[in-house]
């Protein structure tokens, strides 16, 4: 499992979230996703239309709080990015539903988001799409293009280097932060392809979605203290990385 991920950058394990677990998130976020109604594709938008995208998930979603502190999760985390950091966080949340007539997303990788650092990279994010419907190369299964975190600069991905995520509900897609990826086209079914995608990054890089404002302090506060520190409401690991003080202003 982990000479995979470090080889080719990429890793699916089937079997991590039964399928009432995967009802339950549903069920959860069902509300908020049905106010996300889907726009017609702008050719030029990073986004593809005919997508529906909902985040701030750990504030709405129990359940799948659980999933992003998931055991394998864990492992791969500790693994691949424990030796650059003294703790890493959740980078992103979010619901991601392709629908019909969907194209491709432009390839990328999360790590752009730190272009202080050259390519090739360290590992600064590992990544996990949750197949929430099954994934089929049709469907808009994510694309991902093998061997591409070690790549330089420039190169591009030809269309025999890419795969297409295929893969029942409950299972999960990883990927390195280096590696290139995309939500994959849907022009051929009629399914919405559901996807949870959740990254980690490493603490002392600043997260994608801004936990601290997605999350009210008090909600946080309340829930357990390594879910508190995975989301990022903690110190690092005692150096004085993110310190705070949560006690009210005198005479509140
Ligand atoms: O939906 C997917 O399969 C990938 C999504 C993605 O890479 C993105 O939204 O940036």
């Amino acid at each position: 499992m982990y000479d995979v991920l470090a080889d080719t950058g990429v890793l699916v394990v089937h079997g991590m979230a039964t399928e009432d677990h995967v009802a339950a998130v549903r069920g959860e976020l069902a509300p908020y996703l049905e106010e996300a109604a889907a726009q017609p594709d702008d050719p030029d938008a990073f986004y593809p239309g005919l997508t529906r995208r909902l985040t701030a998930l750990m504030h709405r979603s129990p359940m799948a709080r659980e999933l992003m502190m998931h055991p394998v999760v864990e492992a791969l985390g500790e693994r691949h990015l424990g030796p650059n950091c003294k703790t890493w966080t959740l980078n992103v949340s979010a619901a991601l539903e392709v629908g019909p007539g969907a194209r491709d997303q432009a390839l990328h990788r999360e790590e752009d988001l730190y272009p202080f650092f050259e390519l090739p990279r360290p590992n600064l994010i590992l990544a996990s799409m949750w197949a929430m419907s099954d994934f089929t190369v049709d469907n808009g299964g994510t694309q991902v293009v093998p061997g591409s975190h070690r790549w330089p600069a420039g190169r591009v991905a030809e269309d025999h280097e890419i795969v297409r995520a295929d893969m029942p509900v409950g299972s999960v897609l990883f990927w390195l932060g280096g590696v290139l990826h995309g939500a994959g086209a849907n022009v051929t079914t009629d399914d919405w392809r559901y996807g949870m995608i959740l990254t980690y990054n490493l603490s002392f890089l600043r997260q994608e979605e801004n936990q601290h404002v997605s999350i009210p302090l008090a909600d946080a506060l309340q829930l357990p203290e390594d879910v508190q520190a995975r989301l990022g409401f903690a110190q690092d690991n005692g150096d004085g990385l993110g310190f705070f003080d949560p006690r009210p202003v005198l005479g509140t």
